[in-house]
């Protein structure tokens, strides 16, 4: 076994964050639309969390947000003239595109991508495929720039392999990390994939009970089997499981909203999947072909917490994590959310009492700018298994350090709004003060010209 990390990448709040209610299903997201938003007190709020998790000895990375608004798409809906005149038309004709192109939705980069360890893949590379996210217009904007970011990022072909994101259609909904928990002994060892769908597309009308009524299930089994596929993934490590439609209906609108993972152990809502007994048989037998030992698997009842509590306080969206003492010991990083409904909040103090499992820390922190939209701690990271050798290998500008932080603190209170609401969706000095600071952002985390608007043509 190599010795291997788990590298949290966080993505970086972008100067445009806003509450567009553009997430049917995701309830915070409706609840929410046109709220005035705080993109600085957000993105200091992500800064802050990352900060946090260096200083408990997990290792960190940043993920640079999109540009937006994103002219380009305004143009190929049929929008004309100057930036302003686009911005203008779209607000007076189509002002729900005109959210969706400025939204900063690129923040939640657990559905950046689908990431499998070298350790995992017949290749013995690192494999990434970028999610569609075809289910929400807004967030199907999102897969060629970040493409184009993790292929910078993580450069070296001998190392790294980049699949394109599946055809977007119904079909191929695809959702990202956010739908896939990997299961392991440590980091480097080999491990066992749980693969979360919320529909099969191609048995769909025969399968109608099955299936959400009331919200949709973004991710469809056709795309969860192309990526294990795709990343070459042995057939005795894979488990897919079918998330309740009961669950989705609820607010759940990922997996990540009702369980999460980490080494040798879950924590999940009771209500969480189909046929879970024979998941969890599956998923049992399969780790302990590979590891000798149990799946500590933590059942949370729907006694104990209901599921429109579990979305409110969003207490599966936690970040599951390893400390460093002692061994074998994890933290979870919860919203605070979960602090402010005591029902939770106690449940969490006594699982925390409880020595027979291994959660000895609960850490409860501010998100409040990104759960109004539906994203808690674990919606903001991307998790990749890497080596120290694949560290080396990546680009080494965009792992957190202290003085990352201070260049990123300044570089925020610098550029960024501390109120923005609906109406300032025209203002074409924006666009021009998002693009002033991202442009800095990419010297300050050393990446290439990643975004559009630095392909500068001369003539
Ligand atoms: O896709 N919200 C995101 C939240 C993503 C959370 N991610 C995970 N659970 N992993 C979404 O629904 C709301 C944007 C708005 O309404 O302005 C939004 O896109």
């Amino acid at each position: 076994m190599t010795d291997a990390f788990e590298v949290n990448f966080d993505g970086l709040v972008g100067p445009t964050h806003n509450y567009s209610g553009l997430s049917f299903g995701n309830l915070a997201s409706t609840q929410n639309k046109a709220s005035v938003s705080n993109p600085k007190e957000a993105a200091l709020q992500g800064l802050k969390k990352m900060r946090f998790l260096t200083s408990l000895g997990i290792k960190q990375g940043v993920l640079p947000p999109q540009d937006r608004p994103d002219i380009q798409t305004l143009r190929k809906l049929g929008f004309s003239g100057s930036d302003e005149k686009v911005l203008y038309q779209a607000k007076k004709e189509a002002p729900e595109i005109l959210s969706a192109v400025w939204s900063g939705s690129s923040m939640w980069t657990a559905n950046a991508a689908t990431v499998t360890p070298s350790s995992d893949s017949a290749d013995q590379k690192v494999h990434f495929t970028v999610a569609n996210l075809m289910s929400k217009f807004h967030r199907s904007l999102e897969h060629q720039t970040t493409f184009r970011i993790l292929k910078t990022i993580f450069a070296d072909e001998n190392y790294f392999t980049h699949h394109g994101a599946l055809p977007s259609c119904e079909t191929f909904g695809d959702e990202g990390a956010a739908n896939h928990t990997r299961f392991c002994n440590q980091y480097g060892d080999p491990g066992i994939h749980l693969f979360v769908y919320g529909r099969r597309a191609f048995s769909y009308a025969m399968e109608t009970t099955t299936h959400p009524i009331v919200f949709p299930a973004r991710q469809t089994l056709e795309a969860s089997t192309a990526i294990a596929r795709l990343h070459l993934i042995p057939k005795e490590r894979i488990v897919f499981a079918q998330q309740n439609p009961a669950v989705i209906d609820a607010g759940a609108f990922h997996n990540d909203v009702v369980a999460v993972g980490n080494r040798d152990t879950l924590f999940y809502h009771e209500a969480a999947y189909v046929n879970s007994e024979q998941v969890f048989e599956k998923l049992q037998y399969q780790f302990q072909q590979i590891n000798s030992k149990d799946l500590k698997i933590i059942k949370v009842g729907l006694k104990d917490i209901s599921l429109s509590q579990a979305v409110k306080s969003y207490i599966f969206n936690s970040q599951l994590i390893s400390l460093q003492n002692p061994k074998d010991a994890m933290a979870l990083i919860a919203p605070l959310e979960c602090k402010d409904n005591s029902n939770v909040h106690r449940f969490l103090e006594n699982l925390k009492a409880n020595t027979e499992q291994p959660i000895r820390e609960i850490y409860y922190l501010n998100l409040r700018e990104s759960m109004k939209n539906g994203g808690g701690p674990a919606c903001l990271r991307f998790r990749v298994i890497l080596t120290e050798e694949e560290i080396k290998k990546s680009n080494p500008g965009v792992y957190f350090t202290e003085y990352l932080y201070q260049r990123l603190y300044e570089w925020i209170n610098k550029h960024y709004r501390d109120r923005l609401t609906i109406d300032d969706l025209v203002d074409p000095a924006l666009i021009q003060e998002s693009q002033t600071a991202l442009d800095r952002l990419c010297q300050i985390l050393n990446l290439a010209s990643i975004y559009p608007f630095q392909q500068i043509t001369l003539t």
